[in-house]
């Protein structure tokens, strides 16, 4: 019935969404950030509850009408508790980089201290990169990864932290392939009088799943987006211990945001319980299992992988062996239907507009129920277009072996 209206008025954009479910349908998405939601999480988007202003908070609000809406925020909220296991859940941040700002606005008087990740090394921009309003508000002081491991040095994070005395120490990666040991983080934040933060973004799936360490109970403050692993909508949230939960709730409404999406809360709802379920476990599981088959298919043809390996969804290649950039890679696999996204390797001697590496993840192909035989033909077809990278036929060719695979694992139908 709605296709037909927006048929109807706007056929333009009608087409073009055809256009990108053929090209999700085609290819392969490897971007590990990426995710393929379920229709019941779209329809939830596409509701009534986009309509309503709802500044405030349930009980507690600054319109009339809510008493709906109210429920869906309480339901959104009491799920996240439980999926969790966290004190108090605000879902309202509108996604995951005004999530981690609402953190520091509430808890950070401007030009205070805190630590994060380096983004060069796989941190975030929102973890105090210079260009960012984390770096510009707030003194930042960062740790990265070893030159030789690439892992993180939890030494060198407490050196750091014992030296410059942050009040917030960030931890939670975007390009980073092992395990985060949070234990460790916090009582680093604890020995130093530092709250400790936890952004989950990229691994919150496999938190749940049970196949990573989870932050929870310990850690005061875990902010998440909830469209990545956790596959559910563009969005974010912020979980926190009781005591840190005013000066949060404050800060992201009416510090930062106006009005809630609703809309988004409500589909925010339907994939926590979608990931309450038994089989969202062993989803998170094959993820890990799919990255890992990846993994060792990619290094058994000569890639270099940052680490040796992965212990999440996420792989990051350093191309130099292979004699091409991260951007050649990405234009590259896009031409053969696969897509990946340019990235800095740590300690990268390139710029990030044509950085040495490529990121990839399992996360998209597991939704659509790809297993480990897949993985490995993946790794081949991967290997054949770097081989090919400056070869337009031998990439169409390839195109079509991923359509011709795509073609038993169709997403939206
Ligand atoms: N843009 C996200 C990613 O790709 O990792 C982080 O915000």
């Amino acid at each position: 019935m709605w296709d037909e209206e927006l048929k109807a008025i706007d056929n333009e954009i009608f087409e073009l969404e055809i256009k990108e479910a053929q090209r999700i349908n085609e290819g392969l998405e490897l971007i590990p950030s990426e995710n393929f939601p379920s229709k019941a999480v779209l329809r939830a988007l596409g509701s009534v509850f986009n309509n309503k202003y709802a500044e405030g908070y349930p009980g507690k609000r600054y319109y009339g009408g809510n008493q709906y809406i109210d429920i869906v925020e309480n339901l959104a909220i009491e799920r996240a508790k439980k999926l969790f296991g966290a004190e108090h859940v605000n879902v309202q941040p509108y996604s995951g980089s005004p999530a981690n700002i609402a953190v520091y606005f509430a808890l950070l008087e401007f030009g205070e201290t805190f630590m994060g990740m380096n983004l060069a090394h796989g941190g975030h921009l929102t973890h105090g990169h210079k260009v960012n309003f984390s770096g510009k508000a707030y003194r930042v002081v960062h740790y990265g990864v070893d030159s030789e491991t690439h892992l993180i040095d939890y030494d060198e994070v407490r050196k750091i932290a014992l030296q410059e005395k942050p009040k917030i120490i960030v931890s939670g990666a975007t390009a980073y392939p092992r395990e985060i040991d949070f234990k460790v983080f916090h009582e680093i934040a604890e020995e130093v009088g530092a709250i400790s933060m936890a952004d989950i973004s990229h691994i919150a799936g496999l938190i749940v799943a049970g196949v990573h360490q989870s932050p929870f109970p310990f850690t005061d403050v875990v902010t998440t987006t909830t469209h990545k692993t956790l596959r559910g909508p563009r969005g974010a949230m912020i979980m926190c211990k009781e005591k840190f939960a005013k000066a949060i709730d404050r800060a992201v409404f009416p510090g930062l945001q106006g009005g809630p999406h609703e809309h988004v809360i409500a589909a925010k709802a339907v994939a926590f319980k979608e990931a309450m379920q038994p089989e969202f476990k062993e989803y998170g599981r094959q993820i890990v299992k799919n990255a890992k088959a990846l993994a060792d298919r990619l290094m058994s043809q000569g890639f270099k992988l940052i680490t040796d390996g992965t212990d999440n969804h996420l792989i990051l290649i350093d191309l130099r062996n292979k004699g091409l950039t991260g951007k050649e890679a990405e234009e590259a696999l896009d031409k053969a239907g696969i897509t990946v996204n340019k990235n800095m390797i740590p300690y990268d001697p390139r710029s990030p507009f044509d950085p040495s590496g490529i990121r990839l993840g399992t996360p998209a192909v597991t939704t659509r129920g790809m297993k480990e035989s897949e993985m490995k033909y993946i790794g081949d077809l991967i290997n054949k277009a770097i081989e090919n990278y400056k070869d337009n036929r031998k990439l169409e060719e390839i195109r079509n072996e991923v359509k011709e695979l795509c073609k038993d694992f169709v997403i939206y139908r």
